[in-house]
């Protein structure tokens, strides 16, 4: 007996891509994901991009600041997109969608990946369908969403939006000293209101990093809003000594102003009904028989409310001051980035939930989408994620409801570029 099953050609198309993608940066032992902005494992994966686009018959353009676009222009208007040098009339303003290649240390493989392949794959669906744009159809990879490499998140769309100096950017360095402008092959271009002209709305798919889909019936659902917040370097300077002969009074000792404002940190964002994380540390001269001369860690704060986000950091830097007086050691808080309240277009959103039939949702994470939020109209759909883990190798959805996402995000392709 012969069992025929009839293969839904998006689940197939969707492994195809999946299972491309699935090896590139893996980290063996933790299955998490390095794919860093401009390092081989991401180039490989812009690379791959470009051929996708190719596939399609899509040209690719660059924005100068290291995102990429692959445009399928409207056949029935005079317009290109914004691959093309014309004028454009507003009514053939592209839709762009996308999201981001790469991955904080050892992420899951959906954070920002799911977003790139299911824009290709929605593409497909329309041609599938013999749907035609009236508008054209853009895919963007945005580069550094994480700040893993450089320090500031959304780094790529902050740069087109003009929402970050290009000549600060430049200067921005990794781990290993590389600076922003060499990993990129040039300074910056910033701000290109040219091409943002030119985009009508951003629609960026995501795997959600929480579980409000998780205990319901829907796999897709729409964002509502992202919570202000941002990241604050906080510098605990001490007194480098001997561990076995130093006396216990005579020490400056920063881990213990260190150690106290992680806790403070946690203690005061339960009290507001926020969040604090306190997820990097770098211990200098980081020896075990050696009292610390430095310890910097970096402080990951949200809330609902901006004036709960100031409040919060201002209490715990003024319990990290307050510490470190009594510690004998130095403190310097430095703001590294901050990203403010986004409400995403209600009209769209509302549009979007209604047309598939989707529940609406607020995050606390951040996305490319809240900066370009600012600019262009813009939607974010979310594909259920079981346990909602995130920025970990645990990171999942199923293939089910990764398909539904393509679907959806095709349903709204169709909705906002092709009638
Ligand atoms: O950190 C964030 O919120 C995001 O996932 N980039
Ligand atoms: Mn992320
Ligand atoms: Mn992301």
């Amino acid at each position: 007996m012969s069992h025929h099953r009839t293969e839904d050609p998006l689940g197939a198309g969707f492994r195809e891509l999946w299972d491309q993608l699935a090896p590139v940066g893996r980290d063996p032992d933790s299955g998490g994901y390095l794919r860093y902005a401009f390092t081989p494992a991401e180039r490989e994966l812009r690379n791959w991009f470009a051929a996708q686009a190719k596939r399609r018959g899509m040209p690719v353009t660059d924005d100068g600041n290291g995102n990429l676009f692959a445009w399928w222009a409207a056949p029935d208007t005079a317009d290109d997109g914004p691959a093309a040098e014309a004028g454009t009339a507003a009514t053939a303003r592209a839709v762009l969608t996308g999201s981001h290649f790469d991955s904080v240390p050892h992420g899951g493989g959906y954070d920002g990946p799911l977003g790139i392949v299911s824009a290709f794959l929605a593409i497909d669906e329309l041609r599938r369908a013999g749907t035609v744009p009236v508008r054209p159809i853009g895919v963007a990879a945005f580069v550094e969403e994480e700040g893993a490499r450089f320090g500031v998140p959304c780094l790529g769309s902050r740069l087109l939006a003009g929402a970050f100096d290009p000549d600060r950017a430049a200067e921005l360095r990794d781990a290993d000293r590389v600076s922003f402008a060499e990993a990129l092959g040039a300074r910056p271009a910033g701000a290109r209101p040219d091409l943002l002209a030119r985009v009508g709305a951003y629609l960026e798919l995501h795997v959600e990093q929480g579980r409000a889909l998780a205990g319901g019936a829907a796999p897709v659902g729409v964002a509502s809003a992202i919570w202000p917040h941002g990241r604050w370097r906080f510098e605990f300077d001490g007194e480098a000594n001997h561990a076995g002969t130093t006396r216990m009074a005579d020490r400056r000792d920063p881990m213990l102003t260190y150690a106290f404002t992680v806790l403070a940190a946690n203690k005061e964002a339960r009290l507001r009904g926020a969040h604090a994380t306190i997820g990097r540390v770098r211990v200098e001269p980081n020896a075990t028989n050696a009292v610390p001369g430095r310890v910097t860690g970096w402080l990951d704060a949200r809330a609902a409310e901006p004036a709960v986000l100031d409040e919060l950091v201002e209490a715990v830097r003024a319990k990290a001051a307050d510490r470190a007086r009594r510690d004998g050691t130095g403190l310097t808080v430095v703001a590294e980035s901050t990203s403010p309240l986004v409400a995403f277009d209600d009209d769209l959103g509302a549009r979007l939930a209604r047309l598939l039939g989707a529940p609406v949702l607020p995050t606390a994470a951040g996305h490319d989408a809240g900066v370009l939020a600012g600019q262009v109209p813009t939607a974010m759909l979310f594909v259920r994620n079981p346990t909602g883990v995130s920025h970990s190798p645990a990171e999942h959805a199923t293939e089910a409801d990764c398909v539904a996402g393509v679907r959806a995000l095709a349903g709204a392709l169709a909705e906002l570029a092709c009638r």
